[in-house]
């Protein structure tokens, strides 16, 4: 009689462990990734190419910032509202609060992340003095 709990707990267990093993696999599956958006801007003097860009909200974007120019320049985007912000200054990779940015010297490519949050238009330039003043600045569309 005192064997017959022992025999229901143990093939409870073997459930629990089957169970957990087919719910790791299916999540799995659901988070295999669609991949980042990638975004390629050029930058020369005194412009972005192209000046207007758009992204899904909610999916991860690498944005590849090409230096084709004979100047230094950067991108800036601010208050737009994002997650894992990656952001790329002087080669140095760190995270970013508010900001998305990068530097990149001519003759290189700098790569920033971030995942926007919200849809909506927002502003980006080139923070190197006189930069934006002769233009050089875009748009960035997320929906
Ligand atoms: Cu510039």
């Amino acid at each position: 009689m005192s064997r017959r709990p022992l025999l229901i707990m143990i093939v409870a267990a073997v459930a629990v462990l089957l169970l957990s093993a087919c719910g790791g696999k299916a999540s799995g599956d659901a988070a295999a990734p669609a991949g980042p958006q990638v975004v390629e801007l050029t930058l020369t003097e005194l412009q972005f190419t192209p000046a207007a860009v758009k992204v899904q909200k909610g999916r991860p974007v690498e944005l590849r910032l090409k230096n084709a120019g004979t100047a230094e320049h950067d991108f800036v985007l601010m208050g737009m509202p994002a997650t894992d912000i990656q952001n790329a200054e002087f080669g140095h990779v760190h995270g970013g609060a508010g900001t998305i940015a990068g530097h990149v010297v001519p003759g290189q490519t700098t790569i920033v992340r971030f995942t926007p949050t919200q849809a909506g238009e927002w502003r980006f330039y080139c923070s190197v003095t006189g930069h934006r003043q002769a233009g050089m600045q875009g748009l960035i569309t997320v929906n």
